[in-house]
């Protein structure tokens, strides 16, 4: 057994699996708090911890909650992740100390679920988007910390790309200068997380869960400590029409540059006035990408654990 960091808690159900080899999937927390709203947040997040199961593996939504890192969340603790939302803080890499000191409640993003993921013996993650570098970050210099914990974190994330909020082709090539590789599930296109093109190429493209579990072997066996993204496109019959959901971020960013929204309000900000903008469809492809993002990822996690 890995010996366990002195503030992290793993479900029993999850510590379980990982020490008899058993696949697990890990899922972050502000997808549930800061990424959807209330009710369908905490819907969400239940069917993708059962879709998981469905699929042979155990999920482990990550989390921060009274300053102890969690691998692995009761219903009644997502519920309750859920029903505060934004009352629950945003918390990447450098919150996490006087998050933990103060012994207060974080939301985990991508950067944060990662690392506790890994601290937990966990290889492989399943969320909607990660962030990146944003568009006029040449002057803002507005770039996720997803992008740095992707460098030296080697855990494998599954998303549908990015979506256009970011600059696509600077996020790639940051992740292309970091050393991180980005693959496209059964596509050579990046998926933009609504749609299932965004015209930018990606490195490689691999067509099964057994190529995905064979080249994240190959890199952990290698002593590479780079995390691997992989990008799985939205189902054809819930992508959205590229016009409405491009014309609903371009205005989303112009409203944030207006109202002098920086920092880590940023994101937020631009997420949920994108599905405001949209009305309930954007919401709904959401949903449908995550599924598929976290059946991928559990049957990825199963051919990882095959030797
Ligand atoms: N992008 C999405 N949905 C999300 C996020 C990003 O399409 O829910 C969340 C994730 O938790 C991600 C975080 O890690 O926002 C990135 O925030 P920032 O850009 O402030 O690093
Ligand atoms: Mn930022």
């Amino acid at each position: 057994m890995r010996e366990l960091n002195r503030y992290l808690d793993v479900a029993p159900e999850v510590a379980k699996a990982v020490a008899e080899g058993r696949p697990v999937v890990a899922l972050e927390s502000t997808i549930i708090s800061h990424g959807m709203p209330y009710p369908q947040n905490v819907e969400t997040a239940l069917q993708v911890e059962k879709i998981i199961r469905d699929h042979g593996a155990v999920p482990a939504t990550i989390a921060i909650l009274g300053g102890r890192l969690k691998a692995g969340l009761t219903p009644e603790e997502i519920d309750y992740l859920g029903r505060t939302g934004a009352g629950v803080t945003k918390t990447s890499r450098r919150d996490l100390p006087v998050i933990v000191a103060k012994g207060m409640d974080g939301a985990t993003t991508v950067t944060t679920t990662m690392m506790i993921a890994h601290m937990a013996g966990i290889q492989v993650f399943a969320t909607g988007g990660i962030g990146g570098v944003h568009r006029g970050a040449e002057t803002t210099m507005d770039i996720s910390a997803d992008l740095e914990e992707l460098a030296q974190t080697p855990v494998m994330v599954v998303c549908a790309g990015a979506k256009s909020i970011l600059d696509l082709g600077l996020t790639l090539e940051y992740l292309e200068t970091k050393g991180v590789p980005v693959i496209g599930y059964q596509t050579k296109e990046l998926p933009a997380f609504y749609t299932r093109h965004s015209g930018f190429g990606v490195d490689y493209e691999l067509d099964s869960p057994a190529e995905l579990a064979a080249a994240f072997r190959c890199q952990r066996e290698m002593g590479l400590k780079t995390g691997m993204l992989v990008t799985n496109p939205i189902p054809e019959q819930y992508s959205m029409d590229a016009d409405t959901i491009n014309a609903a971020i371009d205005k989303a960013i112009a409203e944030a540059a207006e109202q002098g929204i920086h920092g880590k309000a940023t994101t937020p900000f631009l997420l949920a006035r994108v599905k405001d903008l949209t009305g309930g469809d954007s919401l709904e492809s959401n949903i449908r990408l995550v599924y598929n993002n976290a059946a991928l990822a559990a049957e990825t996690a199963a051919e990882l654990c095959r030797r």
